[in-house]
């Protein structure tokens, strides 16, 4: 996709003379994004209706799960069960309790480095992590919860005590819990997760939780088998809640775990433990619906269903409904296409450039899928490198851009550069995308208009910015060189962009941000990686500017909240603190920490709002990150499949994989197809070679 013939930008540079300068940006407010209704309206429910933990007369499980019992290779399910399971209602499950039975065939773009989550290897996203790793609370599905009664759902932690004066949080574990092998999931497993991931800062796991996600000083003790204590510096900070929640608090079976962390087995390095279970062991212990009992590299991941899983429906079968899962190792593109084909059951279409097929094919009456789209929550954005005391070991010309990086002018001279309509329209023609000048989104509970900077896009207003930043085309070449003296050299300014190569819409719109800047005047490279690859380069500084998906904070802002500035050391890669633990952050970035540290600490609805309107205005005004498009997502999803809640949008607290509560979606029996690749088994023992059948 080429936006601009190479010709123009030598023409364009030519007219750099006086007036020019005058022709500074003029801020506005946004445009209004094209009006794009989303389809579906979620039922509102108060969290008590969609589950209780209590204790039932009785309970069943699948009729093949009766052989394992008669054969003693597993208890009767009622002693597998916690004293009080997780209920969830079937009034409140859109077509009621359902059957067992059959697969949901996820198709994904990520690869897994292996299941040690909490030592920060992915296992290649699209809901296999969701799947696995359980969390103390729950916020996926609060899309349909009501206003009122917004917190996040009890999960792990089944209930939970403020002390009278606000610094401690009591939190009640589910007693008699166990993991997929049946070792009793307690404390000790929450403490290991504290101690030695969280508060270890040789390790971040995956998702990036670390000190700062639990608010300063924080502390974690254990009460009991079933009972641990945070203790706080500020009083209430009820934001704690949704760090308890997907992906910052989901602790990983200690008895598998603990014997190969450093801190137990001198002889492993912190490398060696993040290592240690890479995706061919089999059977590693989950507290998820699902455990991993196949992997054939580049190709599948086959999950069984859990038989310690501890959530029943109310008529008290034992979830959840589905079998098993497949994750077939391909590219996201792929998932879309094979979920409009029928030949996988699910999809958050969420790159634009497949809008228009993906709805074609789902508009036919014989189309095996559903597709719903929902509100404008996909956002991009580019992002500098704003460190300027040596994060990542930049070397000269690094340095020398993060100065140019660190630059008012120059951020604003690459922003008007940016013609968003057409970057927009280069993805997809039509009412989807939405000018997006960064910051928190058009259309979501913080986001203020008014409070909300837009520079619109202008050629000249660029160049008087790049030329404000003491940029000069000193060699008449048609692009900048580097300011006098810049240890640089006195040649054409550099930059690489770093990019996820995935994803189709990140290459296509980092390719878009290149040919702009060269019409600009600014030489820019790509840096094409894959996102595992592309996740450790940007942890590690070794960055100038990248091009990224927004993640849940610029949505929701109480979702990963101290992810929205540089509130710690390693908070918002926009700007992590130097090897030796500093952070030269610039004054507005100072005041944006300042700022997402007040909205923490205080529960006062309106403060929280005006907090959020002064964030909005600092991140918009300084371009903390430069917004580039803004469109909806849709989700595609086999219509063989039940209890699919209404309105669930593909992103908002968290992905769909955790919005529609899988472990409820069942597939009418009249309807089941025959996609079990190990029928009537269960997983095996961890490390064995695969799942067991009782025969
Ligand atoms: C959804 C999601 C479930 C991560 C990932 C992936 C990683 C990022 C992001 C999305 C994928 C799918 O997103 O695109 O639709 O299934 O997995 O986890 O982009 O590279 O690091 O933040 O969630
Ligand atoms: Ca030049």
């Amino acid at each position: 996709m080429t936006l601009m013939t190479r010709a123009a930008p030598a023409a364009l540079l030519i007219g750099l003379s006086a007036p020019a300068m005058a022709q500074m940006a003029e801020p506005t407010t946004p445009p209004d994004p094209p009006p794009f209704a989303a389809q579906g309206e979620p039922n509102f429910v108060n969290r008590a209706d969609i589950f209780e933990f209590r204790a039932l007369d009785s309970y069943d499980q699948p009729e093949f799960m009766d052989a394992f019992v008669e054969a003693g290779m597993l208890p009767p399910v009622e002693e597998r069960l916690p004293e009080e399971p997780m209920v969830y209602s079937a009034d409140n499950m859109p077509d009621g309790a359902g059957a067992y039975g059959d697969v949901m065939r996820h198709v994904i773009g990520g690869r897994p480095e292996g299941w040690n989550y909490i030592a920060g290897q992915s296992q290649g996203w699209g809901g296999i992590d969701i799947g696995m790793y359980e969390c103390l609370t729950r916020t996926g599905p609060l899309f349909m919860v009501n206003p009122e009664d917004l917190e996040p759902l009890p999960n792990l932690a089944k209930s939970w005590e403020w002390s009278d004066d606000g610094m401690q949080l009591t939190v009640n574990l589910v007693k008699g819990a166990k993991w997929s092998d049946g070792d009793p999931f307690d404390a000790e497993d929450v403490m290991f997760y504290w101690d030695h991931h969280v508060m270890d800062p040789e390790i971040t796991p995956l998702n990036g939780a670390n000190p700062e996600t639990f608010g300063q000083g924080t502390t974690l003790e254990m009460v009991d088998d079933y009972t641990v204590r945070f203790t706080f510096t500020t009083e209430r900070p009820e934001q704690v809640l949704y760090s308890m929640a997907y992906g910052t608090f989901c602790p990983g079976p200690s008895h598998i775990l603990a014997p190969e962390h450093p801190a137990n087995n001198p002889d492993n390095s912190y490398e060696d433990y993040r290592n240690a279970f890479p995706p061919d062991f089999l059977n590693f212990p989950v507290m998820g619906a699902w455990v991993p009992v196949e992997y054939r590299a580049d190709d599948i991941v086959v999950l069984r269903r859990n038989p310690y899983y501890w959530k029943v429906d109310s008529e008290g079968n034992q979830l959840p409904y589905l079998n098993e899962m497949h994750y077939r190792l391909s590219t996201w593109a792929d998932r879309d296409v094979q979920a409009v084909a029928g030949t996988g059951d699910f999809s958050n279409l969420e790159q634009a450039e497949n809008y228009v097929e993906s709805l074609r094919r789902a508009a036919e009456d014989d189309s095996p899928a559903r597709l719903e789209f929902g509100p404008r929550i996909i956002g991009y954005s580019l992002y500098m490198n704003l460190s300027g005391n040596g994060w990542g070991e930049p070397d000269e010309r690094a340095q020398a851009v993060r100065e140019l990086n660190r630059d008012i002018d120059f951020r604003i001279a690459v922003s008007t550069a940016l013609d968003r309509v057409r970057l927009g329209e280069s993805l997809v023609k039509g009412p989807f995308t939405a000018q997006y000048p960064g910051g928190l989104y058009a259309g979501t509970s913080y986001y203020d208009k008014d409070s909300t900077v837009f520079y619109p896009h202008s050629i000249e207003a660029a160049k008087a910015h790049f030329e404000a930043a003491g940029l000069e085309d000193t060699d008449g070449d048609g692009f900048y060189n580097w300011p006098e003296g810049s240890p640089a050299g006195d040649g054409n300014v550099q930059i690489t962009l770093l990019a996820n190569t995935d994803y189709q819409t990140d290459r296509n719109l980092a390719e878009g941000v290149v040919a702009m800047m060269e019409e600009a005047g600014i030489k820019v490279s790509l840096n094409l990686m894959a996102g595992n690859d592309r996740d450790a380069t940007r942890d590690s500084g070794r960055y100038d500017w990248r091009v990224e998906r927004n993640t849940s904070e610029l949505i929701t802002v109480v979702q990963n909240t101290s992810e929205l500035a540089s509130t710690g050391p390693r908070t918002n890669p926009v700007h992590y603190a130097n090897d030796a633990g500093e952070l030269d952050l610039l004054p507005f970035e100072q005041e944006l920490a300042d700022t997402v540290t007040a909205f923490m600490e205080t529960n006062d609805p309106e403060e929280r709002a005006e907090l959020m309107k002064q964030y909005q205005k600092l991140y918009t005004e300084n371009l903390y990150g430069i917004g580039l498009t803004q469109y909806p997502g849709a989700l595609i999803i086999n219509k063989r499949f039940a209890n699919i809640p209404s309105g669930a949008p593909i992103f908002m607290f968290n992905w769909a994989e955790d919005n529609i509560i899988r472990e409820r979606v069942y597939v009418p029996e009249d309807q089941q197809a025959d996609h079990e690749l190990y029928p009537e088994a269960l997983p095996g023992a961890p490390g064995s070679d695969g799942p067991v059948t009782a025969g």
